[in-house]
C-alpha cells in the first residue's frame, strides 16, 4: 500500500503552491466544470459517495477530482501512467477537503499498482477510469467489492476496447460508461486533443521544426487524423499507415501518401504511432531508417514501438536530451525515442497533456456519467454502456453557451417532417 503523495514528498508546502496555481489557470477556462460545480456546490448529489480514479494527474485532472469533491463526493486518486504524474499538481490535489492523492511521477511497475491499490482501498462506489487498469484491479483482485459498486466511467479508446473485449468473455461485473465513444469527447479530445499536444511535446522535447520534414501517421482513428492533420498544417509531409482498408482510403482521399510501414520506414523522419495496438515499429522497421529519426508514441500505452528490439539492436544508448533516449546503431545511425515510447503528449518532462479546453470537454462527460450513476445507476446492467445522448448535448449546450455561440432550434413542423415517412416528392 501506498501513503498518500504528501507524505511522501519534500518540500510539499511549496509544490502545493505551485500545483494550485497550475490547477487555478486550469480552472479558468474549464467553464463546463465550473458551470457544473456550481450546481453540484448547492445540491451536493454525491455525498455518501466513494470515487476511485485512476486519471493522468495533472491540473485538468485535478479539476474534475475537485469538482466531484465538491458534489460531496470521498475521491481517492492515482496515476494510469508512470509519468503522467505532476507531483506538485498532486500534492496540491491531495490538500483538497475530500481528496486523497496516491499518484507520483517516476514510479515503477510495482509503485504503480501499490498506488491503485491504496486507491481501491477507499472502497469506492464509482470508478473513474482511464486505460481501465483500476476496473482490472477491482475485478483480478477485489471481487468482493463489486457489489457496492454502482458503476464506473472510462475516459480512453484503449481502456473502452479493454472493456468491450471483457464484457464479450461476461467477465466485467459493473456498468461502465464508453466516454471516449460520444461525440462531446472523441471529435475533440482525440482529433484535436491528441493532435495538438503531441506535435507541441515533441517540438518542446526536441526543438526541431515539423517544416521540412516527412512525420509518418501510423493508424488514422481519431488520434491519427488529428495527428496528420496538425503536422500538415505544421508544413510537414505526411505518410499514414494502416490495417483498415476504409481508413486508409479515407486517408488517401484526404491527401496523404498511404503505404505499409515497411516503406515508410526508410522516408520517415519523425514517426507518431497512434493505433493502440502492439508491434507496430519494429526491428525490420529500425533496421531501414534514417540517421535521427524521431520515434515517439501516442496511444495508451507504451506497446507500439518495441524498444526491446531497439535495445537490443543497438551498440550504445544515452540521453540525447532529457525525455530523449537515442539507439545507436552499428552503423552509425542514431534513432531516437521520446518518452520511453509512453504517451508523447503525457509524458515528456515539459508534457502538458491535452489543451485545458478539450479536457473540459471530456472531464464534464465524466461529471455528468457520474451524476447519471448517482441517480439512475439501478437502470444499467453489467457491461459498457454508451453514454445517453441527452447527456452529451447537455454538455454542448453548456460549453456552447460559455462561448457566447447561438444555435438554431427545429420548429414545430420541421420536427414533425424528420420524424415521419409519409413526405415523399
Ligand atoms: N488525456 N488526459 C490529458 N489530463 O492532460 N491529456 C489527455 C490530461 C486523456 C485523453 O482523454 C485520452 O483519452 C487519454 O488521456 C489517454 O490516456
Amino acid at each position: 500500500m501506498t501513503e498518500p503523495v504528501s507524505a511522501d514528498l519534500a518540500d510539499v508546502d511549496s509544490l502545493r503552491e505551485e500545483g494550485r496555481r497550475k490547477m487555478d489557470w486550469a480552472r479558468q477556462h474549464m467553464p463546463i466544470l465550473g458551470s457544473l460545480r456550481e450546481t453540484f456546490e448547492d445540491e451536493r448529489p454525491f455525498e455518501g459517495e466513494r470515487i476511485g480514479m485512476a486519471m493522468h494527474v495533472e491540473a485538468k485532472t485535478a479539476v474534475l477530482a475537485e469538482t466531484l469533491a465538491a458534489a460531496g463526493a470521498e475521491v481517492a486518486i492515482t496515476g494510469c501512467n508512470p509519468l503522467s504524474t505532476h507531483d506538485d499538481v498532486s500534492a496540491a490535489l491531495d490538500a483538497v477537503e475530500g481528496v486523497t492523492s496516491y499518484a507520483r511521477r517516476g514510479v515503477d511497475d510495482e509503485e504503480y499498482y501499490e498506488a491503485i491499490e491504496s486507491v481501491i482501498d477507499h472502497e469506492p462506489t464509482i470508478t473513474v477510469d482511464d486505460g481501465m487498469d483500476l476496473v482490472a484491479a477491482i475485478h483480478e483482485d477485489y471481487p468482493e467489492l463489486i457489489d457496492t459498486i454502482v458503476g464506473g466511467a472510462e475516459e480512453t479508446t484503449t481502456g473502452v476496447h479493454r472493456l468491450r473485449a471483457m464484457d464479450e468473455d461476461d467477465e466485467l461485473d459493473y456498468p461502465v460508461f464508453a466516454v471516449n465513444d460520444t461525440p462531446m469527447k472523441r471529435l475533440f479530445d482525440n482529433v484535436h486533443g491528441t493532435g495538438e499536444s503531441s506535435l507541441a511535446s515533441i517540438a518542446m522535447t526536441t526543438n526541431l521544426s515539423w517544416a521540412g520534414k516527412t512525420v509518418v501517421v501510423a493508424g488514422y482513428g481519431y488520434c491519427g487524423k488529428g495527428v496528420a492533420k496538425k503536422a500538415a498544417g505544421q508544413n510537414a509531409d505526411v505518410i499514414v499507415t494502416e490495417v483498415e482498408p476504409r481508413r486508409a482510403l479515407e486517408a488517401h482521399m484526404e491527401g496523404y501518401e498511404v503505404m505499409p510501414m515497411a516503406e515508410a520506414a526508410a522516408e520517415g523522419d519523425v514517426f507518431l504511432t497512434t493505433t493502440g495496438n502492439r508491434d507496430v515499429i519494429v526491428e525490420e522497421h529500425f533496421e531501414a531508417m534514417q540517421d535521427g529519426v524521431l520515434l515517439a508514441n501516442a496511444g495508451h500505452f507504451d506497446v507500439e514501438i518495441d524498444l526491446d528490439a531497439l535495445d537490443d539492436l543497438a551498440v550504445d544508448s544515452y540521453e540525447a536530451r532529457d525525455g530523449v533516449q537515442a539507439y545507436e546503431m552499428a552503423d552509425g545511425r542514431r534513432l531516437n525515442v521520446l518518452a520511453e515510447g509512453r504517451l508523447v503528449n503525457l509524458a515528456t518532462p515539459v508534457a502538458l497533456g491535452h489543451p485545458v479546453e478539450v479536457m473540459d470537454q471530456s472531464f464534464g462527460i465524466q461529471a455528468v456519467v457520474v451524476r447519471e450513476l448517482v441517480e439512475n445507476g439501478d437502470a444499467y446492467e453489467p457491461g459498457v454502456h454508451d453514454v445517453p445522448d441527452e447527456l452529451d448535448k447537455e454538455v454542448a449546450e453548456i460549453k456552447l453557451a460559455a462561448e457566447g455561440v447561438e444555435f438554431d432550434e427545429l420548429t414545430d413542423t420541421q420536427a414533425e417532417y424528420m420524424d415521419s415517412w409519409q413526405h415523399g416528392t
